[in-house]
């Protein structure tokens, strides 16, 4: 068979990249056309899923603490990127000497955030490890405790990992559907609350829900809980179609670049490249590096 994992590298990243810029203009406006308002510039979720590849490939594989001096480079060089209170705080910490994997631990009086901001990053890691599902998940939760140590934040990380791994390889099986999606997810996660939240997935596609219900069933907000899974929902909706997937996504309201990022991920990983509208691609900010970026990280395989 051909091999198209390169084009899905490709597609994942810039699907990402896509996704948070298409939402990055919805966010707390009514559904517009997207078109419209596409100018292809990105948010603090490509930011930090750039700074994911970058360590990942200097290291050809992870490293906690240069992975935390990345995301510290890469946030003091373009604070304005729409950061949340959290990352700014860890970054602070972890220069002022405390341990990169001890940090984020203070954060929300010592629980520790569960904001999306680990998932929303994670894309390159359910690339590099889309084969090997252990250490995907292993490194899908360390990266994740650099900013994000609360268990629905890493869950919520491991999983949308876990789903850019499985649309990869979707592609290049035959036949799944979107219940199979489902069901391997179930069999990977044992958190109560995202088991929950599956279960309710299978029953919104089941009987083609509004986006109302959707909403108030899977969530739209900033928490990992309730957005990680709204994004599988997105993708595994609108399956045949990438523009579909996250036209849907954003149109959902709420936190609409991260859930437009992470439905944007699984999509792109799934249909390759290609099929990101081309006049998408062109407007992208710093396309040509996140391009590079995929190609780096698919050589690492
Ligand atoms: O998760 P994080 O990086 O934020 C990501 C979001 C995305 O929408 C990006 O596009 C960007 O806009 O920001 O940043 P955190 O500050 O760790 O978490 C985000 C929010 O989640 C916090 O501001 C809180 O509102 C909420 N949150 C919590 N609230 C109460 N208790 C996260 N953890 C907790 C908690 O333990
Ligand atoms: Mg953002
Ligand atoms: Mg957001």
């Amino acid at each position: 068979m051909f091999d198209d994992t390169r084009s899905r590298f490709l597609g994942c990243l810039i699907g990402c990249a896509v996704g948070d810029a298409l939402g990055c203009r919805l966010e707390g406006l009514a559904s517009l056309d997207v078109e419209s308002v596409f100018d292809g510039r990105w948010t603090d979720d490509t930011h930090m899923m750039i700074g994911v590849a970058e360590s990942l490939i200097a290291n050809k594989g992870f490293n906690g603490n240069h992975m935390a001096q990345t995301f510290i480079k890469n946030y003091e060089q373009e604070p304005w990127r729409g950061y949340a209170s959290g990352p700014p705080k860890v970054f602070r910490w972890i220069k002022s000497g405390v341990p990169w994997d001890e940090a984020a631990k203070q954060l929300f009086g010592g629980a520790g955030s569960y904001g999306n901001g680990a998932a929303m990053r994670v894309a390159p890691v359910g690339l590099l490890y889309y084969d090997d599902t252990e250490k995907l998940r292993f490194v899908a939760h360390a990266q994740s405790m650099i900013t994000h140590t609360h268990e629905l934040g890493t869950e919520g990380a491991v999983i949308q990992a876990y789903s850019v791994a499985l649309a990869v390889k979707a592609s290049q099986s035959s036949e799944w559907d979107s219940y199979e999606f489902l069901e391997k997810l179930m069999g990977f996660t044992s958190n109560e609350t995202y088991r929950r939240k599956l279960k309710k997935a299978v029953e919104l596609l089941k009987e083609g829900a509004d986006r109302h219900k959707v909403v108030k069933e899977l969530g739209n907000s900033v928490e990992a809980h309730n957005s990680v899974l709204t994004a599988v929902y997105c993708f595994l909706r609108n399956w045949g179609n990438f523009k579909d997937a996250v036209t849907y996504a954003v149109n959902l309201g709420g936190d609409t670049d991260t859930i437009g990022a992470m439905t944007g991920a699984i999509s792109g990983a799934y249909h390759g490249v290609e099929a990101i509208p081309e006049q998408w691609r062109n407007k992208l900010e710093r396309r040509a590096y996140i391009e590079k970026l995929a190609e780096d990280l698919w050589a690492l395989k």
